[in-house]
């Protein structure tokens, strides 16, 4: 791939008819019908299903194309009519695929029988269902409970998610970790410490009345489009967007709406960030540290003048804890030290600040750019502190806004998916299912992978996903992944996590959400969660892509039968027969979130779980709001390198994949074609190294004693970042990332800061 490299410059404005074009290749690619592609109508509509892309909020009022780019291509991708099925498999051994692509393996299309590995041939051979369910029930019965793992990718409905949490806790473990914690588990820890609520604040309507918008280290153009609709309403109006990020993404420079035909005849764009700060990876505290400094510093200069004060100290007063210790912090803090860290000057902190003083209610946007670092939880806890200085929270148009990631990632968490007993409602569970529920802590993604490294895991239940491919350490996890006695994958479609396998290995096929689900032949409908905590409902669409697929729940269950001993409590089969029985379930054991379940979640825009926070109630240790004074400026002290050739490396994704899915080689809107194995450095970085454009170098990890960690034969690409930093592509940059990084409190893998050492390929001494 990587002799194919093109380079072009950015594409601006995002959107705009190299969308369209895009959808188009796509629907063509997949060989979508075209009485199919009308779908893309009832995309995040009330009645129609929710998109298996990201998680942003689904309108009440929705445009009359409520689907953006990559929604699309996540449409076509699930509904394609592409195909595998027993004759593939007959026709390579499971090593030989591994020779192939990530692009390769999905792209043969949907899988359609449940398959179990053979030894002797090396294939992975058909089975029916029953076989497959009775095989990894015994397996489980006979296995250590401590020693299973069941992990979830962020995409199952409410009503699998559930299923699956009563199966992993009724088995005797707390063993679920999920894609949230690569993601942000950093969110949830720390939104929960500071204002009690482990989740964003901000609704849709807040969008219609905020003043200012503050965004750090989220890619909205390609990571959640449609939010651009909100962003592109409030420019509108004249709010400023005031962005942090070091790389300029084309998204959050400029945006044409490829669904306004005036907007797209006459290339009229919108400008989306008014102030665009490049700040060094990592140094978002930093940057915030200089942002309340100068709020601070403007609070005492109206206080010297006699004037209004800059703080809400009203707000301050009844409503946070911690101000005066956190006040004290800022001031002990130099400038020059916040000049270093952040990359910025005082001067950019301060024409931000002025923007923030000036504004009467602020939200604050985020993504993996604060959560995936050393310090996530430290970034996150940062932001609030910023916000609660002029009362931000809980006031209409204000409030912090982390965009989720996959479809119902937040929802699993309501429902029960984490291995912190704590957040599980371990008790109610106990009096509705008469069982005793587990109550040691489980394992999260990186004790997962540290377990499955010593060899103390002995069996991993996949629930959607590519765990092997979006956790950090590779190579190593690889070679782990291997001695494990079982892996079974519930997946749509063949991916790297199945051709990596266990010793006995089971791949699963099941329906995606778009997909009609009957049973008994009546259509069944599924819910989740979006980003801004709102409830709805999903219908699928489109017949099934074969006959002998199996709907999610329905695989559960049948696990779940075959695993543990008969609970009269608990009708598995009657729960797959009608899933509003799920939904009434779920309702029971969390009434304040889910009464009503089954009628409110047609709600149009969704219905909202209560949040505290939200109406400035706080559950906090203090009962009240927290300022938390963050442990360092620095993103990572313990581990950066003290090698001067280091660069900082964060990964990235392009609007050719969703995380380990890659569509195409191609990331439009950066001007990079044809390859992904490329390395985005400064020109004055390049430079000093004798590098030019296109040549190949070599990647290490600088702080990497225990394990050598490298990335050959990356194709340098010159990219306007700040430097001492570089970026590369996820999961391409994976074998890089140590599984000891991450966020302390979190436990986040720090995927957005890597010391890495570069050097011209096949020297052994770095270009310095
Ligand atoms: N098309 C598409 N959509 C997706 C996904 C996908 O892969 N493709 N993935 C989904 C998932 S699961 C998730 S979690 C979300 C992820 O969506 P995002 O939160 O947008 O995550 P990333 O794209 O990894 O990185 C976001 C931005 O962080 C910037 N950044 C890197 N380091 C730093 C830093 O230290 N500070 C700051 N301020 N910025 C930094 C990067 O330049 C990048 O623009 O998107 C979801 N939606
Ligand atoms: N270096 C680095 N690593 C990262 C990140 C990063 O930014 N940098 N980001 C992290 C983040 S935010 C996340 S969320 C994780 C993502 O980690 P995962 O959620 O584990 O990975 P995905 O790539 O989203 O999973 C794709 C697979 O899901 C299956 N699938 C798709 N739809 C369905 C469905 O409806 N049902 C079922 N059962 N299976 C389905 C398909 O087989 C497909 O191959 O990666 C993390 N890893
Ligand atoms: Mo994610």
């Amino acid at each position: 791939m990587s002799d194919k490299l093109k380079v072009e410059p950015p594409t601006l404005p995002s959107g705009g008819w190299g969308s369209v074009q895009e959808v188009a290749t796509i629907l063509l690619h997949e060989r979508v019908p075209i009485k199919d592609s009308r779908l893309l109508m009832n995309q995040n509509k009330p009645d129609g299903f929710a998109c298996v892309s990201c998680a942003w909020a689904k309108p009440a009022h929705p445009h009359p194309f409520e689907f953006c780019e990559s929604g699309a291509k996540a449409t076509a991708w699930e509904t394609t009519s592409k195909t595998i099925g027993a004759e593939f498999f007959a026709r390579h051994t499971v090593t030989s695929l591994e020779s192939w692509s990530d692009y390769a393996l999905e792209d043969q299309g949907r899988l359609t029988v449940p398959l179990r590995w053979d030894a002797a041939t090396d294939k992975y051979v058909p089975i029916d269902w029953d076989t497959a369910f009775a095989e990894i029930g015994a397996a489980l019965r006979a296995a250590q409970r401590e020693q299973v793992v069941f992990y979830s990718s962020g995409r199952a409905s409410l009503e699998t998610s559930y299923m699956y949490q009563l199966f992993a806790r009724m088995y005797g473990n707390n063993n679920l970790p999920d894609s949230s914690n690569m993601c942000h588990e950093s969110t949830s820890v720390g939104l929960q410490k500071s204002l009690g609520v482990g989740v964003g604040t901000v609704a849709l309507k807040d969008f219609e009345h905020t003043d200012c918008i503050f965004f750090f280290g989220q890619n909205v153009g390609v990571s959640s489009p449609r939010m651009l609709h909100q962003l592109q309403d409030a420019r509108r109006r004249g709010v400023p967007i005031i962005t942090f990020n070091p790389l300029r993404e084309a998204g959050l420079v400029s945006f044409t709406n490829p669904q306004s035909p005036v907007e797209m005849l006459t290339g009229q764009e919108t400008t989306i960030s008014t102030q665009y700060h490049q700040l060094k990876a990592g140094g978002d505290t930093a940057a915030l540290m200089g942002l309340c400094k100068a709020v601070l510093e403007r609070d005492d200069a109206a206080r010297a003048r006699g004037d209004q004060r800059v703080v809400d100290a009203a707000f301050l007063l009844e409503h946070t804890h911690g101000f005066d210790a956190f006040k004290a912090a800022v001031r002990a803090c130099p400038w020059p030290d916040i000049e270093a860290e952040s990359g910025l000057t005082r001067a950019a902190l301060e024409a931000a600040a002025e923007v923030y003083c000036g504004a009467g209610a602020v939200m604050a946007v985020y993504g993996m750019g604060l959560t995936q670092h050393r310090h996530g939880v430290d970034n996150v806890t940062m932001l609030v502190n910023f916000l609660l200085l002029r009362g931000n929270i809980g006031k209409p148009g204000a409030g912090v806004c982390p965009v989720r990631g996959h479809s119902n990632v937040q929802g699993q968490r309501t429902v029960g998916i984490t291995e912190k007993p704590e957040l599980a409602p371990l008790d109610r569970l106990a009096e509705q299912y008469g069982f005793e529920p587990p109550r040691k802590p489980g394992m999260n993604t990186v004790e997962a992978c540290e377990g499955i490294l010593a060899g103390k895991v002995r069996a991993f239940i996949g629930l959607g996903g590519n765990f092997i491919r979006a956790v950090p350490d590779t190579a190593r996890m690889e070679a782990a992944w291997r001695a494990l006695p079982l892996t079974v994958q519930v997946s749509t479609k063949l991916n790297r996590n199945h051709v990596i396998h266990g010793k006995a290995s089971y791949v699963l096929p099941c329906l995606g959400r778009i997909e009609i689900d009957r049973q008994h032949g009546i259509p069944q409908a599924v819910s989740i969660e979006d980003s801004t905590a709102c409830m709805h409902g999903s219908r699928g669409m489109t017949e099934p892509v074969a006959p002998t697929l199996l709907s999610e729940p329905a695989i559960v269950a049948g696990l779940a039968k075959a695993t543990l001993d008969p609970n009269p409590r608990v009708d598995w089969d009657a729960w797959v027969a009608d899933y509003r029985r799920i939904r009434d379930a779920i309702a029971v054991t969390y009434p304040a979130i889910f009464h009503d379940f089954n009628q409110r979640m047609w709600t149009p825009g969704g219905f909202r779980k209560p949040l505290g926070a939200a109406e400035r109630v706080w559950h906090t240790q203090s009962g009240k709001a927290e300022f938390t004074v963050p442990r360092s400026l620095r993103t990572d002290p313990d581990t950066e390198s003290r090698d001067p050739a280091a660069l900082r490396l964060f990964t990235i994704r392009s609007d050719g994949q969703f995380n380990t899915t890659i569509y195409s080689p191609d990331d439009r809107f950066r001007g990079i074609y044809g390859s992904r194995r490329v390395l985005l450095m400064a020109r004055a970085d390049m430079t000093r190294r004798g590098l030019a454009e296109g040549d190949t170098v070599d990647v290490t990890t600088a702080v990497s004693a225990d394990a050598p960690r490298r990335v050959d034969g990356l194709r340098v690409v010159p990219y306007d970042l700040p430097e001492g930093c570089a970026a590369g592509y996820f999961p391409e940059c994976n074998p890089l990332i140590p599984v000891w990084h991450h966020a302390l409190e979190s436990k986040v893998p720090a995927a957005k800061s890597i010391d890495v050492l570069v050097r011209r390929a096949g020297a052994d001494q770095p270009a310095a």
